[in-house]
């Protein structure tokens, strides 16, 4: 490969520091700060961290969650922090960071924006993932304190606390080097339940829901939410029938380690078993808090097919199971939907929710989508995969959010149905006035890299569509990474 001027200028990786005895999987911790100077790499590890290299840390991670205005108005500096993992290909590394806000009277919006990034090999990410808890925990608490320490040599000390924190932490692992994250998701709940029904259904694989047999002990399988993911997604629906289910509970320590996510089925039809259901749930939670685990919980309350939607009884009793389901569980994370095989969203929002519970890069997905619905006037935003699997939603309030849900899955389908006849001259679909004439819906596909997205957004005022496509290329180019450590 011949040499140019410019592969010159590219940033060098960094070289491992040659003062610990032990190899460690920290490359470098950088504070980058939005001073007069535009992001700048204010205290950073190990000290001959090159200059360009610094800089574009800085750049990438200030720049990508600052938006033009997303905290010049004064508002308080509470609320705007986002954890995210970012690639840095130049570099070859893998950055975990936290972008949070420093109050400063003499700034523009009374703030600065600053960053703290812990940076790996990129070989070596699958460490921010398995780790994200703790990392989370002692990056907010170093970004607190810069916050109340204003003075250079005080936030070095507290930087360089956070660096011996991370460097002991990682000392105490038994193998921060593996290679790529597990995760182990389980569909618990009685037979009959609709546990397999719901992942045939999520993947529209509808002919076999007719031909559906219970299920004997478990049945693994595997999902992609991309192609490429750094995570290996094995799922485990667990057979419910009375001898599959005492298995799974005497042989705890086998079904219920480590997972990191839980769906739990209750037939709300079943009105008969629902006690029996609810005392199998209550068990799981004790055996789960006997193993330490705490994974985040959808309970789905199944079978909740379209006709019954105005019945008093079913309402009746959909309230008394939820109100079961909070008590004693308030170590848990439990989030309820109700779902049918009959309507697909509903599978489909359950299912989503869960997934999103396990990639850390949720809160800058919806910062991303945050930012384009302000400069596009949207009022409600949805990200779909090609699956049909929702990335992510942004919503200014509630109604236009709960809306837009309802109306999503209508515009999927029409959408579908215009490019399969082949009725589309752009790559979006627009409703015409609805109410006012003022209110809208587009469904438009974007690519994303390799990927096929699809985009709806809710226009409460005026549709732009110049304003849409303008802003569009820097949207696509700032979920390309964002995408890439997705999970
Ligand atoms: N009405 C209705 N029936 C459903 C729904 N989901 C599943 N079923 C039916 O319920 C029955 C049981 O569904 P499965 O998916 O096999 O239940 P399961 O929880 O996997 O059962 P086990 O494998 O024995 O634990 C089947 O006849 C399904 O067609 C639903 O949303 N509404
Ligand atoms: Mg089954």
């Amino acid at each position: 490969m011949t040499k140019t001027k410019d592969n010159q200028k590219k940033p060098k990786p960094i070289k491992k520091p040659l003062s610990d005895d032990k190899a460690n999987i920290i490359e470098a911790v950088v504070l980058s700060i939005f001073d007069e100077n535009g992001p700048t790499p204010k205290i950073f590890w190990p000290n001959d961290l090159d200059e360009q290299s610094g800089l574009l840390i800085a750049m990438k991670t200030i720049s990508l969650l600052m938006g033009d205005a997303t905290y010049q108005n004064g508002i308080g500096t509470d609320g705007v922090n986002y954890f995210g993992i970012l690639p840095f290909p130049d570099i070859k590394l893998n950055g975990l960071t936290y972008f949070f806000l420093i109050p400063d009277i003499e700034a523009r919006g009374k703030a600065l924006a600053a960053t703290i990034t812990v940076l790996i090999d990129e070989n070596n990410k699958v460490f921010f993932y398995e780790n994200m808890k703790y990392l989370r925990i002692i990056m907010d608490k170093t970004a607190t304190l810069i916050q109340n320490n204003k003075k250079q040599d005080e936030r070095e000390i507290i930087m360089d606390e956070l660096r011996e924190e991370l460097i002991d932490f990682t000392k105490e692992l038994k193998d921060p080097f593996s290679t790529k994250r597990q995760i182990k998701i389980l569909l618990t709940g009685l037979d009959q339940a609709g546990k397999t029904s719901f992942l045939y259904g999520i993947r529209r694989k509808y002919s076999e829901i007719i031909k559906s047999l219970p299920t004997k002990g478990v049945e693994r399988t595997e999902e992609n939410v991309f192609e490429e993911q750094n995570s290996q997604i094995s799922i485990w629906d667990l057979g419910g029938q009375k001898q599959y289910r005492e298995r799974y509970l005497e042989q705890s320590e086998v079904y219920l380690y480590n997972i990191d996510l839980m769906f739990f089925f209750i037939d709300i039809q079943d009105v008969e078993r629902i006690n029996e259901s609810l005392g199998l749930f209550r068990k799981i939670l004790s055996l789960l808090i006997e193993l330490d685990e705490f994974p985040p919980i959808v309970v789905c309350l199944n079978k909740f097919d379209p006709d019954l939607k105005g019945s008093k009884e079913i309402f009746k009793n959909l309230e008394i199971i939820a109100d079961e389901i909070k008590k004693n569980s308030d170590r848990f994370f439990i989030k309820l939907f109700q779902t049918t095989i009959f309507d697909h969203w509903s599978l489909i929002s359950a299912y989503s929710f869960g997934l999103s519970q396990l990639s850390p890069n949720r809160e800058l997905f919806m910062n991303q989508l945050k930012k384009f619905a302000k400069k596009t006037n949207s009022d409600a935003i949805l990200l779909l995969n090609e699956n049909g699997i929702i990335l992510s939603t942004f919503s200014k309030t509630d109604i236009s959010g709960k809306l837009f849900e309802i109306i999503a899955p209508y515009y999927k389908n029409l959408y579908k149905t215009f490019e399969e006849f082949k009725l589309l001259d752009h790559d979006f679909i627009v409703s015409s006035g609805i109410g006012d004439e003022s209110k809208k819906v587009i469904f438009k596909k974007i690519l994303v890299e390799k990927y096929n997205l699809y985009l709806l957004l809710f226009l409460e005022k005026s549709l732009e569509i110049e304003k849409i496509e303008k802003n569009l290329p820097e949207f696509s180019k700032n979920l390309i990474d964002l995408i890439h450590t997705y999970i």
